[in-house]
């Protein structure tokens, strides 16, 4: 039996890190019946996405999950039946120690960035064995095809969806929130989650002077910031900053169910980095991917793998118009293609929402990353040393 599991999280920077791994522990909890130990480095990061987690505490029951902060040195802990470790990265040794010490070692999981580059599949849950103790690393890998780790959806999640937009007082008490009616008929609304460099103030300068009214929010964050640097003048008491056809606000981070609704309730969702990428999926809207930038530009041949896939199934004037509008988006092309990129994505709308759909239906067949790690841990089931050749740690 593997019902007790710990995950490792390191925040290295904004919330991807731990907006997976949260995810993944709350799925294990609550939909698998495991027993969730979850540590993590800076629990600031947890509780900007779960603002029911307190900062101060070290040790907390959070949505069935016991949060402990990941401290120097790490505390003596019985390591669980399956040990989850994060983007590598890298376990507490004296833990490593006492997994070995087990007499049944846990089954050892590194659960890496998504990909849908082509590699991904073969190094799909290639094992590596410690190069000193009787230990078993796996690699794990999410993706967009059925020989990968799948992707983080929950059971439910689809109909949860439905229920929202078919149910106008669930929308209306949603966007009043933001001090907003129901939109209007001809109105875009969208939502604008993205790093600082992406060209957000063009973007809206462009929306300004169109003809379709345009609602943005934008959480806050480095391209908030730089939106109202440019763009401050004529912000109104209520927070909205108006120009021409668009108008935009600065929202604060709510939790990640109440993430959700916004990209469900938006008609255009700006997204970035793993996991807000994957909820645009789910929300099967029309959604514009800023990646996370990687030295080099290595995030380029990440994103047009990525493209590849995503508009096998379109035909070539809206493949054209998602591939440019994100291609811009990302700096591949010059800014200065923007407003015919918008264009040309805009006037697409319907078909690239259809396809969106499809695409959404189609991943949510496979099995979701959560109930395809219960599986292969309990396959693997006790994950001593094989002699298995493998990739070293
Ligand atoms: O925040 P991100 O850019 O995170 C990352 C990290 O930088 C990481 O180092 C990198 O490896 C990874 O991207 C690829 O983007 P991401 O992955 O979309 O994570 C954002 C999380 O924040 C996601 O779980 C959704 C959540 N969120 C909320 O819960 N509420 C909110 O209001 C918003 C805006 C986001």
């Amino acid at each position: 039996m593997t019902r007790h599991w710990d995950i490792f999280c390191k925040v290295v920077d904004n919330f991807g890190d731990i907006g997976v791994a949260w995810r993944l522990a709350r799925m294990l909890a609550s939909e698998h019946g495991i027993e969730v130990r979850l540590w993590v480095d800076d629990l600031a990061a947890l509780s900007r996405i779960w603002p029911a987690t307190s900062t101060g505490m070290k040790q907390q029951r959070v949505a069935g999950v016991d949060v402990r902060l990941w401290s120097k040195p790490f505390p003596a802990t019985v390591p669980g039946d399956v040990v989850i470790e994060t983007f590598q990265c890298a376990l507490p040794d004296s833990f490593v120690i006492a997994m070995a010490a087990k007499p049944v070692a846990p089954c050892w999981i590194n659960l890496d960035y998504l990909s849908a580059e082509d590699w991904v599949a073969g190094c799909h849950r290639l094992p590596s064995p410690h190069p000193r103790l009787p230990l078993t690393k796996h690699f794990y890998f999410p993706g967009f095809d059925p020989n990968t780790g799948g992707l983080l959806h929950e059971r439910g999640l689809e109909d949860q969806r439905l229920a929202f937009v078919d149910d106008a007082s669930a929308q209306a008490a949603f966007w009043a929130q933001h001090g907003l009616g129901l939109p209007q008929d001809d109105e875009l609304r969208v939502s604008l989650f993205c790093y600082g460099d992406a060209p957000v103030p063009e973007l809206f300068e462009i929306w300004a002077a169109g003809k379709t009214p345009l609602t943005a929010l934008v959480p806050e964050g480095a391209a908030a910031e730089r939106m109202r640097a440019r763009l401050a003048s004529g912000t109104s008491a209520a927070g909205w900053i108006e120009r021409g056809a668009a108008r935009f606000k600065v929202i604060p981070f709510t939790d990640q169910v109440g993430f959700d609704r916004l990209l469900w309730a938006c008609d255009v969702n700006f997204v970035r980095g793993e996991d807000s990428f994957v909820r645009a999926h789910w929300a099967r809207r029309p959604f514009v991917w800023n990646i996370y930038p990687q030295g080099e530009n290595t995030h380029w041949i990440k994103m047009h793998a990525f493209l590849d896939r995503y508009t096998a199934d379109l035909d070539d004037a809206h493949a054209d118009a998602v591939r440019h509008l994100w291609r811009v988006w990302n700096g591949i092309v010059r800014p200065a293609e923007l407003q015919q990129a918008w264009e040309d994505f805009i006037a697409g709308r319907g078909a690239i929402a259809r396809h969106a759909e499809r695409w959404a239906a189609r991943l949510a067949e496979q099995d979701d990353l959560a109930t395809g790690l219960v599986n292969f841990c309990a396959g693997v089931g006790k994950c001593r040393v094989t002699q298995e050749p493998g990739i070293s740690p």
